[in-house]
C-alpha cells in the first residue's frame, strides 16, 4: 500500500536527473512487473540514449531488467539493445544470472511505476541502494521512499513523454527531432500504446506534438505497429471465428455467451491459452453488461474427478449503474477473481453450465 504520510511528488527536475546520470558508468533500468509498451519503450529508449557512444563509455553501461511475463514482441522491438529478463525464481542479487549484471550499478532508474507492489521481486535488492535510485513516472499513486530523486508528471499520457525530454537532455540535443532514430522509435512505442494508438482520452496536443517530433527523428511507426499489434497466429484467428459463431444474447441482450468445444481446439490446432481476450468481444456490444466464455476442458484437465465433463468459465463485467459483480458469481460456482473479471470451472457440460450461469447473472441483474 502506498504510504499516505509522504506524498508521491516530484523533488527533482529532469535536468537534475540527466546531470546525475551523465557521469554514471553502470546503470540498471527498472520498470513495473509485466512490462507493457510504455514500460518497454521508455526503458529501451533510456538504455539506448545512455549507451550512445560518447566520451563516458566504451561499452554498454545501461541495461533494462524485466520481471514477470514480457510481451511477445519484446525481442523484436529491443533488437540489439541488451536487456535481462528474470524468471519467478531468479534472484536479482545473483551475479551468475547474467554477466551484464555483475558490476555494481552506480545509478538505478525506475520508469513507469513508483510502487513497491510493482517491484516486489527486486525490492530486497533495491532497498539498500536507495541513495542511487532515480525515478520518472506518470502515475498518481506510488511509494515516495522508493527513490531518492523523483520526477512525476501525472499530466503525461505516457512516461515516454518525460523520458523523451530526459533523453534529449542526456544527449544535449536542441529538440526531440535530433534524437537518434532507435531512441525515438522506442519512445514512440510508449506514446502509442499508452494512448491506445492515439485513440484514448489522454491524447493531447502535447502527445501529438511529441509523436510528430519522434517521427521526424526517424521512428518507424509502420514497423512498430506490425511488430507489436499484427502478430496473431492463424490458429488463434480460426479459433476466434469458432467462438464468435456461437455468440448468444440473453436477458434483453444484457448477457453474452461464447463457447469453445474440445473439437474447436483440435480442429484449429490452437494451443491452450490461445483464447485469451476472446471474452472481451462480447463486451463490445453496447447493451451487453456481462460476457461469459465457456470452454470445454481437455482430457488432461479432467483430472482425477472422473469421466464427467468439465467446463471452464471466464467472465467479464462492464462498469456502470447496473454493474454485475462477476467475482460474486464465480465464487458461487467455486471460483473467484475480481469484480469486473473472474473465472471458475464447473463439473457440468457446456449447455448445463451456460443455462446455470445465465440464470445466476439474470438474478443479479434483477437485484441491481
Ligand atoms: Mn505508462
Amino acid at each position: 500500500m502506498p504510504d499516505s504520510s509522504h506524498p508521491y511528488t516530484t523533488n527533482a527536475t529532469l535536468a537534475q536527473l540527466a546531470d546525475t546520470l551523465r557521469p554514471a558508468r553502470k546503470v540498471v533500468i527498472l520498470t513495473h512487473v509485466k512490462p507493457d509498451g510504455d514500460a518497454a519503450g521508455s526503458t529501451l529508449a533510456l538504455a539506448r540514449a545512455l549507451n550512445q557512444p560518447g566520451p563516458w563509455t566504451s561499452s554498454t553501461r545501461a541495461t533494462p531488467w524485466y520481471f514477470g511475463p514480457t510481451p511477445p514482441w519484446l525481442a523484436d522491438v529491443a533488437l540489439d539493445t541488451p536487456y535481462t529478463t528474470f524468471g519467478p525464481q531468479d534472484d536479482p542479487a545473483d551475479p551468475a544470472k547474467n554477466k551484464l549484471n555483475a558490476a555494481e550499478p552506480d545509478a538505478i532508474v525506475i520508469l513507469d511505476t513508483g510502487s513497491w507492489a510493482q517491484l516486489e521481486q527486486v525490492r530486497e535488492w533495491l532497498s539498500p541502494r536507495h541513495d542511487r535510485v532515480l525515478l520518472v513516472d506518470h502515475h498518481v499513486q506510488g511509494d515516495p521512499q522508493i527513490a531518492r530523486l523523483r520526477h512525476i508528471d501525472t499530466a503525461a499520457a505516457a512516461v515516454c513523454q518525460p523520458v523523451a525530454e530526459l533523453c534529449r537532455l542526456l544527449l544535449a540535443k536542441d529538440s526531440l527531432t535530433a534524437l537518434p532514430a532507435p531512441v525515438a522509435e522506442a519512445l514512440y512505442l510508449g506514446l502509442a500504446t499508452d494512448t491506445g494508438w492515439f485513440r484514448h482520452s489522454n491524447v493531447s496536443r502535447a502527445v501529438m506534438h511529441t509523436a510528430g517530433e519522434l517521427l521526424a527523428a526517424g521512428a518507424d511507426h509502420v514497423r512498430l505497429y506490425q511488430t507489436t499489434e499484427q502478430r496473431e497466429t492463424p490458429s488463434r484467428l480460426r479459433l476466434l471465428s469458432r467462438a464468435l459463431a456461437t455468440l448468444e444474447l440473453h436477458d434483453a441482450a444484457r448477457i453474452a455467451t461464447l463457447t469453445l468445444t474440445r473439437r474447436d481446439m483440435q480442429e484449429t490446432h490452437a494451443q491452450p491459452g490461445e483464447s485469451g481476450g476472446f471474452v472481451d468481444y462480447g463486451q463490445t456490444i453496447p447493451t451487453v453488461l456481462v460476457t461469459a466464455l465457456l470452454t470445454e476442458a481437455s482430457p488432461e484437465e479432467y483430472g482425477q474427478t472422473g469421466s464427467g465433463p468439465i467446463t471452464k468459465i471466464s467472465l467479464r463485467s462492464k462498469a456502470g449503474p447496473h454493474a454485475v459483480d462477476v467475482n460474486a458469481i464465480a465464487k458461487h460456482l467455486g471460483g473467484g477473481g475480481h469484480v469486473r473479471a473472474a473465472g471458475a470451472r464447473l463439473a457440468a457440460s457446456l449447455e448445463e453450465t451456460k443455462s446455470r450461469l445465465v440464470e445466476l447473472i439474470s438474478a443479479q441483474l434483477r437485484a441491481s
